[in-house]
């Protein structure tokens, strides 16, 4: 009645920014991610008669409610003791919720001996996060319904991308109030929702292509977007420092200079370029230089969830 599993959190090139159902967590429109090999989260799962669930994570104890409603949707009725770890070398705010939930999909699947299909285990995840029904199946992943599927391996494409830690400590507003913010006040939302309907099937022919230009241009557009709409929100919703905005320069001046590298931004400060694996040194160097900008991550595209024991 017990097991470990990993997942790897993913970084959307189009982006879900909007719900169909609150409840379900269905999104209004389809997006695509790439998940990273550095950010890795895993986690074990025990089952057994304890007198409550607890969620260990990092070593702090958390509410376990979110894991309870994804535990009582896969019909596990035992009470579950959760430990999980991120393996990020930063606690700068790249802590995720996409990884942190696929891992105890699978997990708690396996502690309690459930045999899933990985649509399954996709759609299990997705009750605790959106985001981490593309952990899932890793790799290039798309999702569009109740659960995401991988449209291409990590090996598809051995493209690189830098992670400028921007900014420090919890965000203002989460990912799931700041979309409902954003559904209910921006006046901007169903031109966004339509823009990720047309931007999802043009960046999977820029995917198939390995069209890195193209794909990078369309990427940062649908995350200015998506910010834009957020911004225009009432209250506003504002998850840039300076040093996103000054990182979207860096990135810029690159490409006046014939580097290849785009940005894309997702609910927190942080600037995530993507690159060629062979002009990765060279950004990397760039972002660094960047007043505010700590850390610079490096990662490739990796894999989905697994059972490790
Ligand atoms: C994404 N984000 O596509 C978008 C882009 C953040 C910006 O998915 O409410 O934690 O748990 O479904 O998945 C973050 O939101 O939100 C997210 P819930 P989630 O990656």
């Amino acid at each position: 009645m017990k097991a470990t599993a990993s997942a790897h959190a993913n970084i959307a090139l189009v982006k879900y920014w909007g719900k169909r159902d609150d409840a379900l967590l269905l999104p209004e429109a389809g997006s695509l991610s790439v998940a990273l090999d550095r950010l890795r989260t895993t986690t074990t799962v025990e089952l057994g008669d304890f007198a409550l669930d607890t969620l260990t994570l990092d070593s702090r104890e958390e509410d376990p409610s979110r894991a309870r409603a994804l535990l009582d949707a896969a019909g596990i009725r035992q009470r579950a003791r959760i430990v999980s770890r991120n393996e990020f070398p930063t606690a700068a705010g790249l802590a995720s919720s996409a990884s942190g939930f696929a891992a105890l999909a699978v997990a708690a699947c396996a502690a309690a001996g459930l045999r899933k299909t990985a649509e399954e285990l996709s759609a299990l995840a997705r009750l605790g996060s959106g985001s981490a029904a593309r952990s899932v199946p890793g790799g290039w992943a798309v999702w569009e319904h109740e659960s995401a599927r991988q449209v291409y391996p990590p090996s598809h494409w051995d493209l690189r991308f830098c992670i400028a830690v921007s900014g420090s400590g919890p965000k203002h507003v989460g990912s799931r109030d700041g979309m409902r913010t954003t559904r209910e006040t921006s006046p901007y939302h169903a031109a966004w929702i339509e823009q990720c309907r047309r931007d999802l099937p043009k960046a999977l022919h820029l995917l198939a292509a390995r069209d890195l230009q193209g794909l990078g241009a369309l990427a940062e557009g649908n995350a200015l977007r998506m910010h834009a709409d957020a911004l225009a929100a009432d209250p506003p919703l504002l998850y840039w420092q300076p040093a996103t905005v000054a990182c979207l320069h860096a990135l810029r001046e690159l490409r006046a200079a014939g580097v290849g590298a785009w940005a894309t931004i997702d609910a927190g400060p942080h600037v995530v370029a993507l690159c060629a694996a062979g002009d990765a040194d060279r950004v990397q160097a760039s972002l660094r230089g960047v007043p505010g900008v700590g850390e610079v991550l490096l990662c490739a595209p990796a894999g989905g969830a697994r059972v490790l024991s």
